[in-house]
C-alpha cells in the first residue's frame, strides 16, 4: 500500500491539516523526504520551488544553519522541562523589542491558542461577550472563530462548522473586511456590548488582501471610542510583511496582538501579548486562565530565537518585497497575456494573485475569482517544479534564500503553465 493510501486509512483524508489535501485543486497531494533552502524534495525525488513554506514560519528558507545549529545546540541539552528557561526569556525580551503594541507577552505552541486566549483575555477585560470579526480572516480553529472564516474553512467550502454550538458564536458578529462604514454603524448601535474587533491586518487566508488606506487607521478610532479593543492577529503577517508586523507598517497599535509561525522559526510556537494592564490580569497574576505543558519549549525558543535575530541583524525586507513583486508582475503578465484577467500585490514577503480584475477588497470579491482556471495552473505549476498554495483563498511567501536564478526558474515556469491551463 503506497504512502497515500496508508495515511488516507489512518488519517481523516490522508493529512493532518485540511489544506494539505489539495482538495481545491485535485490530485494527489506529494509527501515531502526533505527541505533545502527555497526547494523541498518529495519522496519520489521530484524538486519544487517552495512559495508555501510550511504556510509562513520559514522566511530563512528550509533548514536554514541558523536555525538547524540553535536546535542542535539545544537537542542535547533536553527537548522540553516544562520550567522558565532563558530560551523563552530572550523570545519574550525580543518580541516585546520588535511588536510595537507588546508590553508583555505570552508564549504558547499554535497561533490557535494564542488567538483563543486573546479573546478569553479580551472578554474578561471588558466584561462584554461580542466580538466583531471579518468575513475571510482566518484566526484558527477555537470555536468561536468557526464562523464565516477563511483559510481552509473557505477552501473546502464549509460555511462553518458541525460540532460548533450556537451558544459559542451566539456572540461572533461578522462584516466585509474593509468596509469601515458598517463598524463604525455596528459599534454606534451597539458598541457597549463588544469585548473586541479581530482581525488579521492585512488578509492572508482569503488570498492576499490589504487594507485599504484609513481602514486600520479607523478602526483604532472607532474602537477607543467604544471601549471595544482592538486585536490584530498577526500569526501571519508577523515578521512576514516587515519587522514589526503590519502593526508597525501601518502605524497603527492594537491593544493585543496574536503571533505565530515566523517567531518559531519552523517549530511549534504561538504568542498573544499586548497592553501591561491587560496582560497581567492572565494567570498567576491575574484571574483569567491559560496554560500549556509545551508553551515556550526551549527547541521551539532555540528556533525562533535564531531566526529573529538573523531577521533583526540583516533587515531583508527590501529584498524580500523586490522578489516577491517581480514574482507578481510575471505572473500578472504571463495571465494578461494570455487574455485571463489577474490582479494581486505584494508586501514585504508576502504577495498573492487573484484571476479576476482588480482591486480585490474583500472575501466576497476574492470568491469572485476564476477558480477552476486556477486549479488548472495550480496543477501545470506543480509539474513544472513550483509549489504554490493549493487553494485561491491563501497567500503566498518568498524567502531570503530565493534568489535571481529561482525567480527566472519560476516565471519561465509560470508562462508555460499558463499557457498550458488556458
Ligand atoms: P495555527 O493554529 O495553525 O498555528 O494558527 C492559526 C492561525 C491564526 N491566525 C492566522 C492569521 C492564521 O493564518 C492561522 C493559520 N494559517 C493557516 C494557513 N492559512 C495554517 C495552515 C493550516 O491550517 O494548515
Amino acid at each position: 500500500m503506497n504512502l497515500w493510501d496508508r495515511a488516507r486509512t489512518l488519517m481523516p483524508g490522508g493529512v493532518n491539516s485540511p489544506v494539505r489535501s489539495f482538495g481545491a485543486v485535485g490530485g494527489d497531494p506529494f509527501f515531502v523526504r526533505r527541505g533545502e533552502g527555497p526547494w523541498i524534495e518529495d519522496t519520489e525525488g521530484r524538486r519544487y520551488l517552495d512559495y508555501v513554506q510550511s504556510w509562513g514560519p520559514l522566511i530563512l528558507g528550509h533548514a536554514h544553519p541558523v536555525v538547524v545549529d540553535a536546535v542542535d545546540r539545544q537537542l542535547s541539552l533536553g527537548t522540553s522541562y516544562g520550567a522558565p528557561t532563558e530560551g523563552g526569556v530572550e523570545l519574550a525580551e525580543r518580541l516585546v523589542r520588535l511588536v510595537p503594541s507588546m508590553e508583555m507577552v505570552r508564549l504558547v505552541s499554535s497561533g490557535t491558542e494564542a488567538t483563543m486566549t486573546a479573546l478569553r483575555l479580551a472578554r474578561a477585560a471588558t466584561g462584554r461577550d461580542r466580538f466583531l470579526k471579518f468575513t475571510g480572516c482566518y484566526h484558527g480553529h477555537a470555536d468561536p472563530f468557526l464562523v464565516a472564516a477563511g483559510s481552509g474553512v473557505a477552501t473546502l467550502g464549509l460555511p462553518n462548522s458541525p460540532g460548533v454550538p450556537e451558544s459559542s458564536v451566539v456572540t461572533t458578529a461578522v462584516l466585509p473586511f474593509n468596509d469601515l462604514d458598517a463598524v463604525e454603524g455596528l459599534l454606534r448601535e451597539r458598541g457597549e456590548e463588544f469585548a473586541a474587533v479581530f482581525l488579521e491586518p492585512v488578509m492572508g487566508n482569503a488570498g492576499f488582501i490589504p487594507p485599504e488606506p484609513g481602514f486600520l487607521e479607523g478602526l483604532r478610532e472607532v474602537t477607543e471610542r467604544h471601549g471595544v479593543l482592538l486585536v490584530f492577529d498577526e500569526v501571519m503577517t508577523g515578521f512576514r510583511v516587515g519587522l514589526g508586523g503590519a502593526q508597525g507598517l501601518y502605524g497603527v497599535t492594537p491593544d493585543l496582538t496574536t503571533l505565530g509561525k515566523v517567531i518559531g522559526g519552523g517549530l511549534p510556537v504561538g504568542a498573544f501579548g499586548g497592553r501591561r494592564d491587560l496582560m497581567e490580569r492572565m494567570a498567576p497574576t491575574g484571574p483569567v486562565y491559560q496554560a500549556g505543558t509545551l508553551s515556550g519549549n526551549p527547541l521551539a525558543t532555540a528556533a525562533g530565537n535564531a531566526q529573529l535575530a538573523w531577521l533583526e541583524e540583516h533587515d531583508p525586507y527590501p529584498g524580500l518585497e523586490s522578489y516577491a513583486s517581480r514574482l507578481v508582475e510575471g505572473v500578472l503578465e504571463a495571465f494578461r497575456d494570455a487574455g485571463a484577467p489577474a490582479s494581486g500585490q505584494a508586501i514585504g514577503s508576502m504577495w498573492g494573485v487573484f484571476l479576476r480584475e482588480g482591486p480585490v477588497r474583500s472575501f466576497e470579491e476574492a470568491s469572485e475569482g476564476d477558480a477552476e482556471r486556477f486549479r488548472r495552473f495550480h496543477r501545470a505549476a506543480l509539474e513544472r517544479g513550483i509549489f504554490f498554495a493549493p487553494s485561491p483563498f491563501e497567500a503566498g511567501f518568498v524567502s531570503v534564500v530565493h534568489g535571481e536564478e529561482e525567480l527566472e526558474v519560476t516565471l519561465r515556469a509560470v508562462r508555460e503553465a499558463t499557457a498550458a491551463s488556458a
